[in-house]
């Protein structure tokens, strides 16, 4: 049974995960209680079906004044600069990352929003954490900005939850995998460019080693771990810094070869550039048994099933 959320507001519903989560809570609380808050990409068609709101959470006035026009009292703070494009401008992935976190964390606190979704990031993970399988609670040194940002950003969640009692819940997602918006600037984005290249062109460029192995989640996954995180009673939520959760793990060869179990003439060539190096300091696994022992997590899509969905849904995009 859901529990009861009277106003949602998404902060970047317009982004890669922000476009599917959005509709799937309209979905699910009712459309008319979920706001799709957006900045600079504005909402697609069917994220206006339900409402919307221009806002920027660099601003804390603004985050504030939405708080309180709507009511809200659940906010999913989406907002990111991702790994790549982070490297390239370090101090906007801090500005964009920490002081938007802040701002929400800020809003909710003195605007009385009890519950707040936060993502976090495999990213966390650096020097000294075992990359296979790697633990919840293995040290987080971090080689990129988004890195830090992300456990910077765990660290303040969880400060804000003993010092406040905010209840705020965050997950540590691997790449995620998605046909609807594609991601902005991360390491893991060629998981979902190749499939866009492989029906348009049979062929696909990829800027990562073929032997390159890291943890991925399809997007259904990844609402779906969002969903039962958030409506799992408070007392189960036992890591308040973020949670790891994955649904599998695969080669950049790996992914290229399921895909030609459909596409027969797909080639894959490899031209590594920087993106080589964050891909190399991350986990190759990880270890979410802690989400599954606390509040139930278990994924349901591996490499094959997700192929084969993604490739009939990027078809269908491309008509
Ligand atoms: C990225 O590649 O930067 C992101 C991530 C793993 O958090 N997809």
């Amino acid at each position: 049974m859901a529990r009861r959320r009277t106003k949602i507001l998404v902060v970047g519903s317009t982004g890669q995960v922000g476009s599917e989560l959005t509709p799937a809570l309209r979905r699910r609380y009712g459309f008319e209680n979920v706001i799709a808050g957006w900045h600079t990409r504005p909402p697609t068609p069917s994220l206006r079906e339900g409402p919307t709101v221009r806002l920027d959470a660099m601003r804390r006035s603004d985050v504030e004044r939405v708080v309180r026009k709507f009511e809200v009292d659940s906010i999913y703070h989406l907002g990111v600069v991702l790994s790549a494009v982070g490297e390239k401008s370090p101090e906007r992935a801090w500005t964009v990352n920490i002081d938007g976190l802040r701002n929400v964390l800020e809003a909710a606190r003195k605007n009385g929003v009890p519950n707040i979704f936060w993502p976090s990031s495999m990213a966390v993970f650096g020097k000294g954490a075992p990359r296979d399988n790697t633990p919840q609670d293995a040290p987080l040194l971090p080689s990129t900005i988004y890195g830090v940002t992300k456990v910077a950003g765990e660290l303040l969640c969880n400060y804000y939850f003993g010092r406040f009692g905010l209840d705020v819940r965050s997950l540590r997602f691997p790449g995620i995998i998605s046909s609807e918006t594609p991601p902005g600037g991360g390491t893991t984005d060629y998981a979902v460019e190749i499939f866009y290249e492989a029906i348009r062109k049979e062929r696909y460029t990829c800027f990562l080693k073929p032997e390159t192995t890291l943890p991925m989640m399809y997007m259904p996954d990844c609402v779906k771990a969002t969903v039962q995180l958030m409506e799992s009673a408070a007392s189960k939520i036992k890591v308040r810094t973020s949670y790891n959760v994955t649904g599998m793990s695969f080669s950049a060869s790996e992914l290229a070869k399921e895909i030609r179990t459909h596409i027969p003439e797909f080639k894959c060539n490899y031209r590594v550039d920087f993106r080589q190096a964050i891909a190399d300091s991350w986990p190759r696994s990880m270890d979410d048994s802690a989400a599954r022992s606390d509040w139930g997590w278990y994924p349901e899509h591996n490499l094959s099933s997700m192929t084969k969905e993604m490739l009939a849904r990027v078809n269908d995009r491309l008509k």
